[in-house]
């Protein structure tokens, strides 16, 4: 498994963090943080890039920075790393996790308290000590335990995309033994959830004790926690868990349903089949003693007299019923996806031209592309004023003349205001042909606040699509405190669109919201927000996300041909 570009950033912010902390030079930490950031923003990964590729061209990656590059795309390791950390606590690492704390006030609470782990923390917290620390305060006391409540409910899930190059590599590694039959991956994996707790492989072979002698000796395995003729269990470096079923060709299809789970799901397939005089495990479906299903999940479901349920929808979220009633959902597909409408190019802070985006979009069979710059509120991004804005949409009409195989959107993503104001004069955003208006500051505003702030925004009539609507950023950002429902209750009533964020950080909205926007009639937009042309794959965990969600193409904006969509913007 060749290593992602996020995981080299990691070990360069690891040592960052650490050599602060130590007290290091603030040029020499300076540059591994500009390192992390010129790594996590690159279209490529650098694992390709290297045999081919001077990493010093980089911008922030000079000569040294590229050998410990290299170190690690070729070892998995970095040896400047393991000896800081010999140095320094390996505790020190779950405080300088801990929203709010960054190296500098940890190396306070080091120095000062000798706090190295966070149940010291919690201990320094409780009586009372961090509030007279320099930078610290009461509120900041309070933080500080309310963060270490919420750590202490369980540990963090792995984005589905971290596993999906994993299941790759353990799927390429066992198909290619000829003893195994069958392979696929379970759990919540397979259902396309947004994080997963572990991933579930199931195989059907002849040889189970090689498979398995085979699937511990991965070259990611870092840990073996069980090894049977059955299941296996491995930890691997970075700490995700692989479990490893072998399973018996008769029982297969009841088994890769069973795992594939949801629990809930399986309780209520479970309850079904009681009802029907007959009994459900994983080993197949049973009427008294005798097998009457097990070989295939399609026969299974038909032992139940039901059709084929999606995984996606194996949440316990009513398709059982609907299933039972013949209304589930058809749902939206890669396929159906005729265009992405969530770009930034280097107008602000994205990093291909306009044109460059617009024939990737055409590469990838798309109809047309939306190009959303930010607005001028957001100054970190280079937001864009009227002017620049007026300068942009001539470029796109004179491209739009140019290329004849793909349509530009001329658009931007403007910021929502305190006040529910958008951030451009309706004179410019007349000019467009629709927007993506979205939250990028002033997050903590009280619920009722908030909500309202957003629908006042949604009165603007040139208001076309809300993005990334809870502004949640997984596993490292809250959703503001916002009423989600209502929201979408407002959108149906101005016509309004909701947007589902497709970058892996957001898949914003969720699916729970997906569905609900459905069944209020709001059209859901499927964007993946490209700031890299690479990006724009992130549309296949958007449809994901939709798919759990219960949408069919037609709930989908973007499944609509050009024509089509013109019309709806101009509603
Ligand atoms: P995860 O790994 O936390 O993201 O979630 P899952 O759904 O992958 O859960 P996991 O890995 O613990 O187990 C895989 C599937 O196996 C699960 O979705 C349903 C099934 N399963 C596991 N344990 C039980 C159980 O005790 N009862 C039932 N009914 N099903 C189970
Ligand atoms: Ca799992
Ligand atoms: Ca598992
Ligand atoms: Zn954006």
């Amino acid at each position: 498994m060749p290593i992602r570009n996020a995981e080299i950033a990691e070990f360069f912010k690891k040592v960052a963090d650490l050599l602060e902390i130590d007290g290091a030079n603030p040029f020499r930490v300076r540059a591994y943080r500009t390192a992390v950031r010129t790594i996590s923003s690159l279209g490529h990964e650098i694992s390709e890039l290297i045999a081919h590729k001077d990493l010093t061209n980089l911008p922030g990656i000079g000569k040294e920075l590229a050998t410990k590059i290299k170190e690690i795309v070729a070892t998995g390791r970095l040896s400047k790393l393991e000896e800081l950390e010999k140095r320094i606590p390996p505790e020190l690492h779950q405080v300088l996790k801990l929203p709010g704390l960054g190296p500098k006030k940890v190396k306070v609470l080091y120095d000062q308290l000798n706090i190295r782990s966070l149940p010291e923390l919690e201990k320094a917290a409780r009586r009372e000590k961090i509030r007279s620390l320099a930078g610290f305060g009461k509120k900041s006391e309070e933080r500080i335990l309310e963060e270490i409540e919420q750590r202490g409910q369980g540990k963090e899930r792995i984005q589905w995309i971290v596993g999906e190059k994993v299941a790759a590599s353990f799927i390429e590694y066992l198909t290619a033994q000829p003893s195994v039959k069958q392979i696929d991956m379970a759990g919540s994996f397979r259902r396309r959830q947004e994080t997963i707790g572990d991933l579930d492989i199931l195989v059907s072979c002849d040889t189970p004790a090689q498979i398995m002698a085979l699937f511990i000796r991965h070259e990611d395995v870092q840990r073996v926690i069980a090894q049977g003729n059955t299941k296996s269990s491995v930890i691997l470096r970075g700490g995700m868990q692989v479990d490893l079923r072998v399973i018996d060709s008769q029982s297969y299809g009841a088994a890769l349903h069973y795992f594939t789970g949801s629990q809930l799901h399986n309780i209520t397939l479970r309850r079904l089949a009681r009802q029907m005089g007959l009994k459900i495990n994983e080993y197949g479906v049973f009427k008294e003693e005798q097998r009457i299903a097990g070989q295939t999940e399609a026969d299974v479901f038909a032992a139940l007299k039901l059709p084929f349920i999606e995984p996606e929808l194996r949440e316990d979220r009513g398709e059982i019923q609907a299933a039972r009633q013949g209304r589930l959902p058809e749902l939206v597909t890669q396929d159906d996806i005729r265009g992405d409408l969530h770009c930034h190019t280097d107008e602000t802070d994205g990093h291909h031209s306009v044109e460059e985006f617009a024939r990737a979009a055409a590469q990838m069979g798309y109809e047309y592309i939306g190009i959303t710059n930010h607005s001028q509120h957001l100054r970190i991004a280079r937001g864009l004023d009227p002017e620049g804005v007026k300068n942009l949409i001539k470029k796109i009409e004179r491209l739009n003349q140019k290329l004849d195989d793909i349509v530009i959107f001329k658009s931007m993503e403007v910021d929502i205001l305190k006040d529910g104001t958008l951030d451009l004069p309706d004179s410019i955003l007349k000019e467009l042909d629709f927007t993506i208006c979205s939250v990028h500051s002033d997050f903590r505003l009280p619920r009722q606040t908030q909500t309202e702030r957003l629908i006042r925004a949604m009165d603007n009539p040139y208001f076309t699509i809300l993005g990334h609507p809870s502004g949640r950023l997984i596993n490292q950002r809250a959703a503001y405190a916002v009423d989600l429902q209502r929201l979408i209750a407002a959108a149906a009533e101005r016509g309004c669109i909701m947007e589902l964020n497709a970058n892996p950080d957001r898949l914003d909205l969720d699916d729970v919201h997906c569905k609900i926007a459905k069944e209020f009639g709001v059209q859901v937009a499927i964007s993946t927000d490209a700031h890299w042309l690479g990006h724009l794959s992130y549309m296949r965990l958007g449809v994901n996300q939709a798919r759990r969600g219960w949408l069919e193409a037609k709930d989908v904006l973007n499944t609509r041909g050009v024509e089509e969509l013109r019309k709806y913007f101009r509603r």
